[in-house]
């Protein structure tokens, strides 16, 4: 049996309009995420976003894939629990946004 899905994935037409108000992210099908790559001065300043972005996804319980090389940070949102890009991710993206 396929896992319980507590929360829905996206439509289409529901990811166009979550895209529009995300202008750096970007809708990466290979990993049904949303992807926004942000590059920042140095890598103490790449850990401390990292520290402060990871602190408020795990308040929110949703949480980044991510990965870090020296200064740049490339972040993927996605719902494990709907298998695809929910209003978490969307939500999560705008605090992210917030922060960098
Ligand atoms: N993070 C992400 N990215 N997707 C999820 O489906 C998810 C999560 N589920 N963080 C949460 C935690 C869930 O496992 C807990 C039980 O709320």
């Amino acid at each position: 049996m396929p896992p319980a899905r507590t929360i829905a994935a996206l439509t289409e037409p529901e990811l166009a309009q979550a895209l529009a108000l995300l202008p750096q992210w970007r809708h990466d099908p290979a990993r049904a995420a949303l992807h926004r790559q942000i590059v920042l001065t140095d890598f103490p300043a790449a850990m401390a976003f990292m520290v402060q972005a990871g602190f408020a996804a795990e308040r929110m319980d949703h949480h980044p894939e991510w990965s870090n090389v020296y200064n740049r940070i490339d972040i993927w949102l996605t719902t494990h629990d709907a298998g695809g890009i929910s209003s978490r991710d969307v939500a999560l993206a705008q605090v992210i946004d917030s922060l960098a």
